[in-house]
């Protein structure tokens, strides 16, 4: 399938040209400050900064500054300054997740909107610092929440709308949230999300005793109860000044935390600051979706996750860029709605993930029925790899063969993208991500953190800071180093494995951690691991990945039952609803083997490689297996696998 892709198909006088592109890097890196002051100055500052990048990655003292002298406010950089020649213009369109539900939001209307619910936040005695949980389905509400925090200088902490209760507690209370905005429900698809309901649980029996208020959107008409600490929004925004004075922020003052999965139990609260965090949005959005004034662009992308912060709400809205914001999937009501979407809104860049690359792929050439899609002249693939079969298909189908598709692997913690092709000046290969973008170091080291010269593969390492790099884990620095910049001392470590070819260029191979990547979904297997244990019936539990059609990755779970377990479908399917409820239905075991024992060795430590291969009916070759304690487990387990062929 690797057919040739015509380079030329879209003529267009790209802002960055191949010639320039090695270039613009090599000058990136040696005046590194240079560079990022210069990118600085397209977006607005109370007062300009005058210094780039302090501090350093040295163990026990990683310590990242970007413009630290430098102040501003990032809700005017995404509306005020627009309002000038651009009040009326569209700054969000919505579309509705049912298909004749659509608006439009002029630059003036997101600046009233933000004012009033700032306004609103401020009634409610949220003050700079305090951190707000936002927990809403994707309706314009959402955008204005996450810049009405940005305006008073509150913290963000957006929730995944599709977390359940327990979820939402641990997440509010490792940040101390004050106030929870949600809605009564949300819609995706045939299904209703019951927002409401899941915060109230989450709040229940006084779990979450550092909120004083939540906040309630009315989202599709539902009657919720509403107790003591609720707050009907539209009650209180009817009460609210339009105007909002924008709190000067320094540079550095934290901007959201967003939870990720690691490797371990908790998940991990990843802290972006104001400055570095804006300019490295607007800097990546402009350059590697060539982005032009006037253009339609689309990320297809929930807001509850780091792409949807960058590249549906900050990055584009500091450009001033027409940001499509989608309530819906992608499947529904059929496989052709995304072509739909494009034609409908004229769309000229789609930013999506393989998985619903791959989803769509799944019923042939049916989604390209029924639009025409001409509008396009980009594309984009974040979230996982994408595997040049999807790649092809994307290209020819949504694409019509003519549109560049930029392949950006980056990651919540580094808060843009980092590697990525740039159109016009990147030669694509399909299922690679090419090149660093300009100030972006990477290195490939072995395990022992040699570096690798040359056409190799190992661990994908960032040897420098940039600005939208996260500054530290909400009250965790000590993890944040312990995570990111102990495996090899001095350079922040990845968690990736990545291959380099012949020409430099860059082949993302995937986590070489305790990390899957379900549907383009981060989720650790300790986590899984733990909701699973919390289960009456079950002992013990080990979560691997295995290699699936449509999501990329799938979930295996082997559990051993507490003794005395009659083991039986219905406890099968009890314990995949327990996963769902206790963390969220993205964790659903896709295949469960109910096991006597688990592959360990002597010292009790069990011995995932032996149960990835398993997992992925792949046991040809299992290595070395006289260190376990009982080598006799891995026939049992093998015979009664679960993934055959
Ligand atoms: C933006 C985002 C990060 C992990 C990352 C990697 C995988 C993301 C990729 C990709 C191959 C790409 N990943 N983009 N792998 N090619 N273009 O997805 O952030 O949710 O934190 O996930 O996703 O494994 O480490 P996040």
């Amino acid at each position: 399938m690797n057919m040739p892709v015509d380079q030329q198909a879209i003529e267009r006088d790209y802002q960055i040209k191949q010639q320039d592109y090695l270039e613009l890097y090599q000058s990136s890196l040696e005046e590194n400050d240079v560079f990022w002051l210069e990118k600085a100055k397209t977006l607005e500052w109370m007062k300009a900064p005058t210094q780039g990048f302090e501090g350093g990655f040295e163990p026990g003292n990683v310590n990242i500054k970007w413009f630290a002298d430098g102040v501003l406010n990032v809700s005017t950089n995404c509306i005020d300054r627009h309002l000038v020649q651009r009040a009326s213009d569209t700054a969000i369109i919505w579309e509705g997740d049912s298909a004749d539900e659509d608006k439009h939001i002029s630059f003036q209307e997101l600046h009233d909107e933000v004012c009033k619910l700032a306004n609103a936040l401020k009634k409610l005695g949220v003050e700079k610092g305090d951190r707000i949980a936002i927990y809403m389905p994707m309706i314009p509400e959402a955008a204005y929440a996450m810049l009405a925090c940005a305006r008073i200088g509150a913290v963000h902490s957006v929730i995944f709308g599709g977390f359940s209760p327990n979820a939402i507690a641990d997440r509010v209370n490792d940040c101390q949230a004050k106030v929870v905005i949600t809605a009564d429900a949300g819609r995706r698809g045939t299904k209703s999300v019951p927002l409401k309901a899941n915060v109230d649980a989450a709040l229940s029996n006084n779990a979450c005793p550092s909120i004083t208020h939540v906040l309630v959107f009315n989202a599709v008409g539902l009657d919720v109860p509403m107790g003591s600490v609720d707050v009907d929004a539209a009650t209180i925004l009817a009460e609210c000044d339009s105007h909002c004075e924008p709190e000067p922020m320094a540079a550095e003052d934290p901007l959201f935390i967003l939870y990720t999965s690691g490797s371990t139990g908790k998940p991990k609260g990843v802290l972006h600051t104001t400055g570095g965090y804006l300019v490295y949005a607007a800097a990546t959005h402009k350059a590697v979706f060539d982005y032009q004034p006037g253009e339609i662009y689309w990320c297809a992308a929930d807001v509850g996750w780091i792409t949807g912060h960058t590249y549906i709400v900050y990055g584009p809205l500091a450009n001033g860029a027409t940001t499509v914001m989608f309530e819906g999937v992608p499947t529904y009501p059929d496989e052709r709605r995304i072509g739909q979407i494009v034609d409908k809104h004229n769309i000229n860049i789609l930013y999506t993930a393989p998985t619903a690359i791959r989803a769509l792929m799944a019923k042939g050439e049916f989604a390209g029925e029924g639009s025409s899609r001409e509008s396009l002249r980009l594309l984009g693939s974040v979230g996982e790899p994408i595997n040049p079969e999807a790649w092809h298909w994307y290209h020819r189908v949504i694409g019509n063969s003519r549109c560049p598709i930029v392949d950006t692997w980056w990651q919540t913690e580094t808060g843009g993208m980092m590697i990525t092709p740039l159109p016009g000046a990147t030669e694509m290969k399909p299922g690679s991500a090419t090149n660093p973008f300009f100030g972006i170091e990477p290195e490939l080291v072995d395990n022992e953190g040699k570096a690798l010269e040359g056409a190799t593969e190992g661990n994908l390492i960032i040897k420098r800071s940039w600005p939208g790099q996260a500054r530290t884990l909400w009250g965790d620095h000590e993890r944040f180093e312990q995570t990111y910049f102990s495996t090899y001392p001095g350079n922040y470590f990845t968690g990736d494995g990545a291959r380099r070819d012949e020409d430099g260029h860059y082949w993302i191979t995937g986590r070489v951690d305790d990390v899957l990547n379900v549907s383009g979904h981060r989720l650790g297997t300790a986590e899984i691991e733990s909701a699973l244990v919390s289960h009456p019936a079950i002992a013990e539990a080990a979560v691997v990945g295995y290699p699936h059609d449509i999501k990329g990755q799938g979930i295996y779970v082997y559990v051993i039952p507490v003794a005395g377990t009659e083991v039986t479908d219905e406890l099968s399917k009890e314990v995949v609803s327990w996963v769902r409820k206790e963390l969220s239905p993205i964790a659903s075991p896709d295949l469960m083997q109910w096991t006597p024992g688990l592959p360990k060795t002597r010292s009790g430590k069990i011995m995932r490689r032996i149960l990835r291969k398993i997992a992925a009916d792949d046991f040809a070759s299992l290595g070395d297996t006289s260190t376990l304690a009982d080598p006799g487990i891995v026939d049992t387990l093998i015979e009664n696998r679960m993934n055959r062929g």
